[in-house]
């Protein structure tokens, strides 16, 4: 089944009316990370929805190399998670190992 992106968008952006201006969506689409890269400061919060029709996996690598594993997602599921330390993060998915994006931390 084909998922409309800007449906996705709506209806993230009805669901979430609490969530700060500046945290951020990132879009697991064509086996890869949409943006690839984000600045962002530290406590703001990224969603990732998996806008594709394959199960992404997602982990964290952080400043200190210590990886934060966040499992499975599977297509029209989003997972959460927050930045708290300054410094340059790692994204990855073990699915398909180039997909990757950075997280600029401040
Ligand atoms: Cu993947």
């Amino acid at each position: 089944m084909k998922i409309c992106l800007p449906i996705i968008a709506l209806v993230l952006a009805l669901a979430a009316p609490a969530r700060a201006a500046d945290d951020w969506v990132v879009w697991e689409i064509k086996q890869a990370f949409d943006p690839g890269l984000v600045q962002i400061v530290a406590g703001t919060e990224l969603s990732f929805v998996n806008a594709d029709d394959v199960n992404h996996d997602m982990a964290v690598v952080g400043p200190d190399g210590a990886s934060t594993e966040h499992g499975m997602i599977k297509p029209g599921d989003t997972a959460h998670t927050s930045f708290a330390v300054a410094g340059l993060y790692t994204v990855i998915c073990h699915v398909h190992p180039r997909m990757k994006m950075k997280v600029t931390v401040r």
